[in-house]
């Protein structure tokens, strides 16, 4: 069994990237007996689902869990919904001409906040990934797979103290470490569940 994982390369202001430093780190790592295949995607709509479509294809993971840097969260989101909507330099577009509304999140998100709880993460559940590239691979991977029995969703990481300080900065901060324990826990809690549906 495996697990896709995706996080996203630096852009505008910030150095580095936490989602994909977290998820490159992850690579070839077992969480629950599932192997976890990750990818640092292109902060570029349309390039995101472009790496992400193959990748499905080639491994054919059980789930698909994203990740995205949130510039101003103090937890990690596991967010909800996805929605069917771009905002490029102030004009809005569909992400799919005709594409339903909004996909919510097929993962367990609760049982993932849990999880993460659990080992001192802190996280809540939100309902708006933005209308940025981290909605765009949410809403994107969940219509692509809409027909299939994969769960997929996304997650929102916030900066670390290094990107924050670097910056200028007084805001909140996790460290890479947490955040990375956080991302396990949820990925715990999405192959358990996975454990149980198949049983
Ligand atoms: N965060 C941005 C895009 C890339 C990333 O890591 C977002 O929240 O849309």
């Amino acid at each position: 069994m495996k697990i896709l994982l995706t996080g996203f390369e630096p852009w505008a202001a910030w150095s580095s990237n936490p989602s994909g430093v977290v998820a490159e780190s992850l690579d070839g790592a077992s969480i629950g007996g599932c192997e976890v295949v990750s990818a640092v995607l292109p902060v570029v709509h349309g390039a995101d689902i472009d790496r992400v479509a193959p990748l499905i294809a080639e491994h054919e993971p059980v789930a698909v869990v994203c990740l995205g840097l949130h510039g101003s969260a103090s937890a990690l989101h596991v967010e909800r919904v996805g929605i069917n909507l771009k905002v490029i330099d102030g004009v809005d577009y569909p992400i799919v001409e005709g594409g339903p509304d909004a996909y919510f999140s097929t993962l367990p998100t609760r049982a993932m906040v849990q999880r993460m709880e659990d080992v001192g993460v802190p996280v809540r559940l939100t309902y708006s990934a933005g209308t940025f590239l981290c909605n765009h691979i949410m809403y994107s991977v969940l219509h692509l797979v809409a027909e299939d029995d994969l769960p997929a969703g996304f997650i929102h990481v916030p900066p670390t103290p290094e990107l924050v300080t670097e910056l200028g900065r007084s805001q909140p901060s996790m460290a890479l470490e947490t955040i990375r324990t956080g991302v396990v826990a949820g990925v715990t809690a999405v192959v358990e569940n996975i454990k149980v549906r198949r049983v």
